[in-house]
């Protein structure tokens, strides 16, 4: 996804062309015709081999919808839709290969023509056809172009690598915990559609490496209370390979009662199908309820936590083999 090389506009990829294809000259053959009907053919075949190959390359970067990860893929339908993506990888995919056979056809013509004026004008006629392939696909490569600035800037979160969700409601400690399980080695990025950031970390040992995603803000109310756009895009996480660790802090100092941290446990329960373990956050300030709890103030629990997580990403590797 990030080689995904720069769009240019159709006015771009016509200069671009046609420029390289002026400045070519045939000064050396003897005979007058030959000269000319060189100079036209290799006009007519460099502007093919700059603005064909590009727009193939293109198609080629771009992943196809049934290679696209189903997480990337509900990203593009919410953006752009994910038919208006096909048409426009496949009108750029026709404009290149049109573009070959445009070139081919008119340099046999080419070597037919007896009078310059004919070369000439087939020429001409080429970059006629040349120009309107192209820009007939002017709003695609538009589309493409704004399809490459946006999954740029989707969150890297590996979808196929074993992946912990810290959720919770605000305050309790999800942050710490990302944090101190990681080394404070913790990236962010905007989640698509909602004004929020998602923070990734990783952890490895000497078999596996696992993705730890702190997301404040995303999954740390209900849904209800969500627009649909925003709810759409926090269900993506369905697509990921993972479980959820779901922070509950029973200290108060969250400012979050049980019941409503319980209501929230239950709704990602059920609306995300993934297992989710509720951890017991701050175990520094009351006593432990929870099967696992942790203390990032201490440091008791995190190694219990740590070893949870390994066990559970061994389990999802060798369930995926
Ligand atoms: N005593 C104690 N305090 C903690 C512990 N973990 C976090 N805190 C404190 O709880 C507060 C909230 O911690 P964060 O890690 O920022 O909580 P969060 O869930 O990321 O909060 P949001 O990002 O706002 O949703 C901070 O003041 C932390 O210092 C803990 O284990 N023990
Ligand atoms: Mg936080």
């Amino acid at each position: 996804m990030k080689q995904i090389p720069t769009i240019l506009r159709s006015d771009e990829i016509i200069n671009k062309s046609l420029r390289k294809a002026s400045k070519i000259e045939e000064p050396y053959d003897k005979v007058f015709e030959n000269r000319i009907r060189k100079e036209n053919i290799d006009r007519i075949a460099t502007a093919e081999s700059v603005a064909a190959p590009y727009l193939l390359k293109i198609v080629k970067k771009f992943p196809t919808i049934e290679k696209m990860h189903p997480f990337y893929e509900d990203f593009i339908d919410l953006k752009f839709g994910v038919d208006n993506y096909k048409i426009a990888l496949s009108n750029v995919q026709w404009a290149g290969q049109k573009l070959v056979e445009l070139a081919t056809e008119n340099i046999n013509q080419l070597k037919r023509a007896r009078k310059t004026f004919e070369m000439v004008n087939i020429r001409k006629r080429y970059y006629g056809r040349f120009c309107s392939v192209i820009e007939g696909i002017e709003k695609d490569l538009l589309l493409l172009g704004e399809c490459r600035d946006f999954l740029k800037s989707l969150p890297e979160i590996n979808p196929d690598q074993p992946t912990f969700i810290i959720a919770g409601m605000p305050n309790v400690g999800k942050s710490s915990l990302l944090n101190a399980l990681t080394r404070n080695e913790v990236k962010t990025a905007p989640y698509p559609f909602t004004t929020q950031s998602v923070y990734i970390g990783h952890m490895a040992d000497e078999n596996m490496k696992v993705q730890i995603v702190d997301t404040p803000g995303i999954l740390d109310r209900p849904m209800e209370e969500r627009n649909d756009l925003e709810r759409r895009s926090i269900l993506s996480l369905k697509d990921i390979k993972g479980i959820i660790l779901f922070m509950i802090d029973y200290s108060g100092t969250s400012g979050y009662n049980i019941d409503q941290q319980m209501a929230l446990y239950e709704e990602i329960r059920k609306t995300f199908h993934k297992k989710t373990y509720r951890i017991q956050s701050k175990i520094d300030l009351c006593e432990k309820r929870e099967e696992i709890g942790i203390s990032t103030i201490t440091g008791e629990g995190i190694d219990q936590l740590r070893n949870f997580i390994f066990i559970n990403a061994g389990e999802m590797i060798e369930q995926s083999n």
